[in-house]
């Protein structure tokens, strides 16, 4: 999973982007990788392999990672290049979901580009930029398509698409939108819409970056946060909490000093576990583990996956050879101590092709190659 965060200049982006990579790398002892000073992979903080791991003596802990993306460069006038101009989109195009950090604390020592701090307007500022961007692409296609429409039937039929998708972001909208209001119908409609890559069309998650004090009731003191929560509501976004600063704070410390951190501010979790659960739920993903003495892991996938592709995940012959898998849930497995306890008191699960896969359930997979 791969997420780029956005914003104007001076949100504190680099300041999320920094503290996310940084308490990553050492809450989970994990091989940071900075690949690129603005890519950086944070392990996916997961308690149930952690017990696994002392349940099984394991020699590693794999968690599941999150790759995130600093995004820098996004200014009004960016799509018709300004600023960095057009370097940021390239980097936008490969996420999987947008975290546009949006600021609603008051600072004098922070200059707003604008000059005032307002987040919807913010918003809408980087959105109409993202929307610009999505129509030079689609202006692109549509006169590719033109030329051949005339003799061509499918063409036509996809020109009359790029038209209705021009319309809808001329209008000021979101790609996304026309998905959640139904617009694109069909099968083959969806899978041309899929295809132009439009970063209006990819999920969203915004992150109301407040000062300190507006953390422990989690923004709701706080008006700007509510204007947030309202946009967002309105294109069915989610939204978090955070304060980069604290975040930074936090990120320096070890795991129980962090604790006792939080628990001072009033917190239940950090900003990264916040962005993890939202990130999880805007894209309709789950986890499920394996585990045994070499290793206990974690593994990403959509809802809704079955045995066979979960196996996949791990090795394109565990799917092709998948004979069956027997499931068990981390915590039955936790309470009987093993999975041979498990299975004499019939707590495993033989599963086969048309399983669904459960958020939580420790499976070993059965295959033939
Ligand atoms: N008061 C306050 N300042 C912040 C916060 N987050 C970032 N800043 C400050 O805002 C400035 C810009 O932050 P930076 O992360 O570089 O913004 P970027 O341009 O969006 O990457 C820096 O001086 C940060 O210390 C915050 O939550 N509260
Ligand atoms: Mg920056």
């Amino acid at each position: 999973m791969k997420l780029g965060i956005v914003g104007l200049p001076n949100v504190g982006k680099s300041t999320l982007f920094n503290s996310l990579t940084k308490a990553g790398a050492q809450a989970e002892n994990y091989p940071f990788c900075t690949i690129d000073p603005n890519v950086g992979i944070v392990p996916v903080p997961d308690e149930r392999i952690r017990q696994l791991g002392e349940l099984y003596h394991t020699k590693k802990v794999t968690p599941a990672v999150i790759e995130f993306v600093d995004i820098a460069g996004l200014v009004k006038g960016a799509s018709k290049g300004e600023g960095l101009g057009n370097q940021f989109l390239a980097n936008i195009r490969e996420v999987d979901a947008i975290v546009h950090v949006v600021r609603c604390f008051e600072d004098d020592n922070v200059v707003h580009v604008d000059g005032s701090v307002d987040p919807v307007r913010d918003i809408e500022t980087i959105e109409m930029e993202l929307i610009f961007a999505d129509l030079e692409v689609l202006e692109r296609r549509i006169s590719k398509v033109n030329r051949t429409a005339r003799m061509d039937k499918t063409a036509g039929k996809e020109l009359a698409l790029l038209e209705k998708i021009k319309a809808h972001l001329e209008d000021g909208k979101l790609a996304r939108t026309m998905i959640s209001d139904g617009l694109v119908d069909g099968e083959d409609d969806r899978k041309l819409f899929d295809s132009y890559n439009l970063l209006t069309a990819k999920p969203v998650i915004y992150a109301a970056n407040v000062s300190e004090d507006d953390l422990a009731d989690d923004g709701a003191s706080n008006a700007q946060v509510a204007q947030v929560r309202e946009y967002a509501a309105k294109n069915g976004s989610e939204v978090f909490v955070i304060c980069a600063k604290i975040e930074a704070e936090i990120s320096e410390l070890d795991d129980e000093e962090k604790a006792m951190f939080l628990e001072d501010l009033g917190l239940s979790e950090s900003g990264l576990e916040k962005l993890v659960r939202a990130s999880y739920h805007t894209l309709g993903l789950m986890s499920f583990l394996t585990a045994g003495e070499d290793e206990c892991r974690a593994w990403t996938i959509k809802i809704g996956t079955k045995a066979p592709q979960a196996a996949g995940k791990i090795h394109t012959d565990f799917e092709r050879g998948f004979i069956k898998a027997e499931v068990v849930n981390y915590e039955v497995l936790l309470r009987e101590g093993s999975l041979a306890a498990a299975r004499e008191k019939g707590l495993v699960g033989i599963e086969g092709k048309e399983y669904v896969v459960q958020d939580g359930d420790v499976i070993l997979f059965r295959f033939n190659v």
